[in-house]
């Protein structure tokens, strides 16, 4: 529906959309709240973004004065390139999963429910560092309530299963429907960067200048999603040292009518695992960036990383948190014309580059 919202409104939700970052969400949703025009028209955007504020201030202010039960807050701030969900049915290989990527030692059981909290932990690519997070299972009977809430942050969501479980297609489709019932949407559409259907070794990189402008942007949106969650997801099936049988797969995908990008790993073996952080690379788009200091060598080492279409912006409020603003131009060495050519703080930059940003 047409509501003739203000430039401010836009504004605020254009970069609500950009951040997964609770508290700078809890504050946008209280601009687009301040300057959503009050007519008939946005009555139920207004009382949506009025649950969203309630839900992420109670998420962000953790455990309750006087609470019978207290609890530790469940959201984990995104570190590293991007954040990824462990997502699946009960004792479907998830923690050991992250154990072997990450080094956590979380704690693996043959019975089901044995995660209970969150836990973060960082696995490198090359030198691309994700942020994993383990989760409780989904089932049909149980789900933490705040799960949803956890997932916020996250940029894509592993969802890992095991084919050898009777019944295992059945969790996948109640996974889906309680977690979409909270707006959290495991999608298979990975802009076109990954292939769906299951994926054995390194499909080939798309053409290097893979425009960034498939799927739908900010604009096209209906208003429906904007609340929306939308994880783009890999289906890892596990415990491929126990047999591995790709038409189960294609079966698995037709049932659920999803095309999930699939890998087969073995958190046992480690058959698979390279693969899975090549692939959320080139999934979400990340990109390094080097830096440096005017008359200094580039910092090679340790990259930051950003998803492609970020601009020098982007890098600048990521390195000088609240000083964004201060940036006057940066120089660039790799996608400018030319070597130290200096831009502006819209120029778009591209995998490998190295900035010097003048404040
Ligand atoms: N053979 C084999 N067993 C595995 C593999 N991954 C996990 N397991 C076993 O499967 C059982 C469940 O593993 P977990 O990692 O605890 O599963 P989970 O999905 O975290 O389970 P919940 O936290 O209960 O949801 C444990 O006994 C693991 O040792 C694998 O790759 N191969
Ligand atoms: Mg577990």
């Amino acid at each position: 529906m047409p509501t003739n919202v203000s430039p401010e409104y836009k504004k605020a939700e254009a970069a609500f959309r950009q951040t997964r970052d609770p508290a700078e969400r809890l504050d946008l949703l209280r601009e687009m709240l301040k300057t959503i025009p009050k007519h008939k028209g946005t009555e139920h955007l207004q009382a949506d973004i009025k649950t969203r504020i309630k839900e992420l201030t109670a998420e962000l202010s953790g455990p309750q004065k006087g609470a019978v039960r207290t609890e530790p807050t469940h959201v984990i701030r995104a570190e590293g390139a991007a954040q990824i969900s462990l997502i699946g049915p009960p004792n479907s290989g998830k923690s050991l999963l992250h154990s072997r990527l990450t080094g956590s030692q979380a704690e693996t059981a043959p019975y089901p429910h044995t995660t209970q909290a969150p836990l973060p932990g960082m696995f490198m690519h090359n030198d691309v560092q994700f942020q994993l997070v383990d989760l409780p299972a989904v089932s049909a009977d149980v789900m933490a309530p705040w799960l949803p809430n956890a997932m916020q942050p996250a940029h894509a969501a592993l969802l890992v299963v095991d084919l050898h479980e009777a019944g295992c297609m059945e969790e996948v489709i109640i996974i889906r429907e309680r977690l979409a019932e909270k707006r959290i949407v495991l999608t298979d559409d990975w802009s076109g960067r990954l292939p769906g259907g299951l994926i054995e070794g390194l499909p080939e990189p798309e053409s290097p200048e893979s425009d960034s402008d498939t799927g739908p942007g900010p604009d096209d949106e209906a208003d429906e999603t904007l609340f929306h969650t939308l994880l783009p997801t890999l289906l890892v099936v596990s415990k491929s040292d126990l047999g591995f049988d790709p038409d189960e797969v294609d079966v698995m995908l037709e049932l659920i009518e999803m095309r999930y990008p699939t890998v087969g790993i073995s958190a046992e073996t480690g058959e698979g695992l390279e693969s899975l952080g090549a692939l959320l690379r080139r999934g979400l788009d990340v990109i390094r960036i080097y830096t440096k200091v005017p008359g200094k060598p580039p910092e090679m080492k340790r990259p930051f990383t950003v998803f492609r279409g970020d601009t020098v912006a982007d890098v600048a409020s990521m390195i000088h948190r609240g000083r964004a603003q201060d940036l006057r131009f940066a120089k660039v060495w790799g996608s400018g014309k030319f070597d130290g050519q200096q831009v502006g703080v819209d120029f778009m930059i591209d995998d490998g580059d190295i900035l010097e940003l003048h404040m």
